[in-house]
């Protein structure tokens, strides 16, 4: 199976998040990538550069005004003479107005973000678009007949809705990948979310559609982040009620307690017959990840990938999150290697 990497994820570099009260260098750092591509140059499989795509891709899931911002917000930052990363310190909570756009720029960082863990530095808009482009590319390669591709995206999507960012996410990377599966005249298309935390960006872009089921299986959102979505009562809304799961579990969930949430999971999936499926692959649900609380162990990431590939779908991964940094490598290639054939 090819990789789509792009070298540019490293711009995205040197922020810190609010932590427990305190501001600490962030939990995603460019090294994540350099292990995986280690682990992934041990398998011997090929590593592609993305294709370039236009914003009007990435228009087709995100708002115009929100793309502008992240084009621009830091260089509107430096022309007020600031340097180093953004961070939001305010937000738009209820009783307060979500209806207009303010015009400060300290205003609308807190207008368009969820949380105060996803810096914006100098490159985090390139970042952003080549993980996008990632995505993107992986999906036209499956489109087009490949069985499988790996998009090894960095920064992370899951997170970041339509007119929304947060969770490490800017873009989204899985929504973007569905949504060109859709472009390229698939029907169905079922995103498989198994990162430890809840894709509340990716369940938003989708809720009121049908042709694109969204299922999660993550830590339970009463005390997990991202807290204010992922229960198992959202369903989907509109067109698209009963089109959206969700399956949270509780901290120290092992391999045999997920595998029987998995195997319901994937009966949904393949009930749903979709012509692709896009996997939203974080492994933060190992039991070394540093921010996460699911005991899954190295050996159980090929059992997850087996049980995935077993649907038998034309697949495209999108890497998401997975904190232990040493351990992530092996951790995905042991669930791609039940895509890439003997
Ligand atoms: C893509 C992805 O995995 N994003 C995750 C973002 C999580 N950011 C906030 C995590 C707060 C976790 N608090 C953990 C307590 C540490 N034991
Ligand atoms: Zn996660």
């Amino acid at each position: 199976m090819k990789t789509i990497h792009s070298p540019l994820h490293a711009l995205h570099d040197g922020g810190m998040e609010l932590h427990r009260g305190e501001l600490v260098p962030c939990f995603e750092m460019p090294a994540r990538v350099d292990h995986i591509l280690a682990a992934i140059a041990r398998t011997g499989w090929a590593v592609e550069a993305p294709r370039e795509y236009d914003d009007a891709v990435l228009a087709r899931v995100h708002d115009a005004d929100y793309l502008a911002f992240l084009r621009g917000a830091y260089a509107e930052w430096q022309a007020e003479g600031r340097d180093g990363f953004m961070l939001p310190g305010a937000f738009p909570a209820r009783g307060m107005r979500r209806d207009r756009v303010p015009a400060g720029l300290h205003a609308r960082l807190g207008y368009y973000a969820f949380d105060a863990g996803s810096p914006i530095m100098q490159g985090t808009w390139q970042a952003a678009r080549a993980s996008a482009f990632c995505a993107l590319t992986a999906a036209d390669l499956v489109a087009a007949g490949e069985r499988s591709a790996y998009a090894l995206c960095r920064p992370p999507g899951h997170h970041a809705g339509r007119a929304m960012f947060g969770g490490y996410c800017f873009l989204n990377n899985a929504a973007l990948a569905a949504q060109r599966l859709r472009d390229a005249g698939l029907a169905r298309i079922a995103v498989l979310d198994v990162d430890y935390h809840h894709g509340n960006g990716t369940q938003d872009i989708f809720r009121e559609r049908d042709d694109v089921l969204f299922v999660s299986i993550h830590g339970d959102p009463d005390t997990e982040y991202p807290f204010y979505l992922g229960y198992a009562d959202e369903r989907g809304a509109g067109a698209g009620e009963g089109y959206n799961h969700n399956f949270p579990l509780p901290r120290g969930t092992d391999w045999a307690r997920y595998a029987e949430t998995l195997e319901r999971a994937l009966g949904l999936v393949a009930d749903y017959a979709p012509q692709a499926l896009v996997v939203s692959l974080g492994v933060d649900i190992f039991e070394g990840d540093p921010i996460s609380q699911f005991r899954l162990g190295v050996e159980d990431f090929p059992r997850l990938g087996a049980r995935i590939a077993a649907l038998g779908l034309p697949t495209v991964l999108v890497q998401e999150g997975g904190y232990a940094v040493a351990g992530i490598g092996d951790n995905v290639v042991g669930v791609l290697a039940a895509f890439a054939g003997p």
